[in-house]
């Protein structure tokens, strides 16, 4: 959806039109200044955790709508193995496999980086997540973030580890004010652990098996405990490998939630032969929509922050997450540029952002309020298509993906977004599609879309799923809770039997690891 929402030049400023609808994990009478799943809005979000994830995008569901990232690909080398991963591609912890990153040195890092944040004002935060691991590249990591918080002393810093030499290089994550780390954590247990790790390098040898999954896993429980210890905001990403560590995640969401993480970002492995990786040369799946949601469903019960707008991006990635601007600045176009960094130019693009954030949180609360005094245990989940803005702007055949929206009388909450092959290939519907497209909703009520055709629409009501257009280039959370509240009031007058789809059948108990 964000493709479009490209920012076209700080002297073009157009918040209203460009950003978003804010949509806080939780709409339970929040005010949207909370965590990814913080329950009852800023009230429970000290001050200081506030000031550090309003405008990360990774780390605040609602935040990601306005603000933006950009990864730069300093870190080449890698000090384990993953399963998961071919070092010909990316950090699969942190990006896509099957995407090769173009490397910097940290004084092209920098540039590319003030270039970035002059043309997108929006980007508010430097990661550093590949294509190796940044930590078994400490000079070059450091170094590059030595020269963004001199230069650009407003942009958040941040990095993703597997953790292995985390514990280590802690003082210098505290020099460089590096307050948002993430570590890749698939596994509290080492027999688990050897599955996923083949091998490990650590204090001057090679270490396999038992003995690699145990040293990495007392390196990622003491980096986490230290992180805590200093304030420093701990984000967990565990890759879910079906029949390898699916149920174990809980046990890991219990042990990492108990040492002070922040948030649990439960990614789906990808996994295809034409990676080159171990799991995918030998026929691992990953998880399904379904039991990937099923599983974040019984972590966020755990009552843990759950991230689940993480889109995997690459280890060069640009732009809001889900979008990709990283073209726009090749080392060339880069060097080319004369780069003023404009600071007061940035925080007066950000008062507007807040603006705006703050018009449409608003306006959330007002939809919210009508749903006041409703009593009722009903939840459904509807599609959404959307190209951007916060807004049901995209047609049905036109939609790459859908965001899944649970509706219940506590609001609408963000819980994912699935990808699907196109249903329009210019001017005729792909029948073939249609299938697919289906099954990656079938367990929502309702698909909500600018415009959907004869066709299609007879499809999906035969699989049970209600095509709406109503609310045609309206705000997604307040038609979605405008749409649930007739549904309830059909349901209240017999006119319609509620009939629990697959997320509810998931929820009540019938997730099961695939063995
Ligand atoms: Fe990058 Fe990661 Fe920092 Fe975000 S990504 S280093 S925390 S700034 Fe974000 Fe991308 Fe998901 Fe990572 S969407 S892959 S969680
Ligand atoms: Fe690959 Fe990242 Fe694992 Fe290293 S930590 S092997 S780069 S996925």
């Amino acid at each position: 959806m964000q493709g479009e929402t490209a920012y076209i030049g700080i002297k073009e400023i157009k918040p209203l039109a460009r950003i978003a609808e804010p949509n806080g994990c939780r709409t339970t009478g929040g005010d949207g200044k909370s965590g990814c799943d913080s329950k009852s809005g800023s009230a429970d979000v000290p001050e200081h955790i506030w000031d550090k994830i309003k405008n990360h995008p990774c780390y605040s569901e609602e935040a990601h709508h306005h603000y933006a990232r950009m990864h730069v690909a300093v870190a080449p080398a890698c000090n384990i193995q993953c399963n998961y991963c071919n070092r010909k591609y990316d950090c699969a912890n942190e990006s896509r496999p099957g995407v090769v990153s173009e490397r910097l040195t940290p004084e092209q890092a920098s540039k590319k980086v003030l270039a970035v944040a002059s043309a997108i004002p929006q980007m508010t935060v430097l990661g550093i997540a590949g294509p190796g691991d940044p930590l078994a590249n400490p000079e070059k990591t450091f170094r590059t973030f030595e020269l963004i918080s001199k230069k650009a002393p407003d942009i958040k810093l941040c990095l993703s580890t597997n953790g292995l030499a985390l514990p280590g290089l802690m003082d210098r994550i505290v020099q460089y004010n590096i307050d948002h780390v993430t570590i890749t954590i698939n596994m509290v247990d080492p027999e688990i652990g050897q599955h996923i790790y083949p091998w490990i390098f650590w204090n001057h040898r090679r270490w396999a098996g038992l003995d690699a999954a145990k040293i990495i896993h007392e390196h990622q429980m003491e980096g986490l405990e230290m992180l805590t210890a200093r304030g420093i905001l701990a984000k967990i990403n565990s890759v879910m490998i079906p029949g390898i560590n699916d149920a174990h995640l809980i046990e890991v969401n219990r042990e990492v939630k108990k040492r002070g993480a922040f948030l649990h970002n439960i990614m789906p492995l990808i996994s295809s032969p034409e990676h080159g990786t171990v799991f995918g040369l030998n026929g691992q799946r990953g998880p399904t929509a379904h039991e990937l949601k099923a599983l974040q469903d019984q972590c966020e019960e755990g009552a843990m922050n759950v991230m689940r707008h993480c889109r995997q991006c690459r280890a060069d990635a640009v732009g809001l997450l889900g979008e990709d601007r990283s073209g726009e600045f090749s080392t060339d176009t880069i060097e080319a540029m004369d780069v003023k960094y404009d600071l007061d130019a940035r925080r007066v693009y950000h008062e507007l952002v807040e603006e705006q954030r703050d018009a449409r949180l608003a306006a959330r609360q007002d939809a919210l309020a009508g749903l006041d005094g409703e009593a009722s245990d009903i939840r459904i989940l509807v599609a959404v298509a959307t190209k951007g803005e916060g807004r049901i702007n995209e047609h049905f055949g036109h939609a790459g993906e859908f965001q899944i929206y649970e509706l219940s009388t506590a609001g609408a909450k963000f819980v994912g977004h699935r990808r699907v092959d196109l249903y329009c290939q210019g001017g005729y519907g792909d029948e073939d599609a249609l299938p697919s497209v289906v099954r990656a909703i079938n367990d929502c009520h309702a698909v909500m879309v600018a415009k959907i055709g004869g066709c299609p629409s007879d499809e999906l009501r035969d699989a049970g799923i209600d095509p709406v257009e109503d609310y045609a280039h309206e705000l997604i959370e307040q038609s979605a809770i405008a749409y649930f509240k007739e549904y309830l009031a059909a349901v209240k007058s017999g006119q319609i039997e509620h009939q629990a789809r697959g997320d509810a059948a998931i929820r009540q108990g019938a997730y099961i690891a695939a063995a």
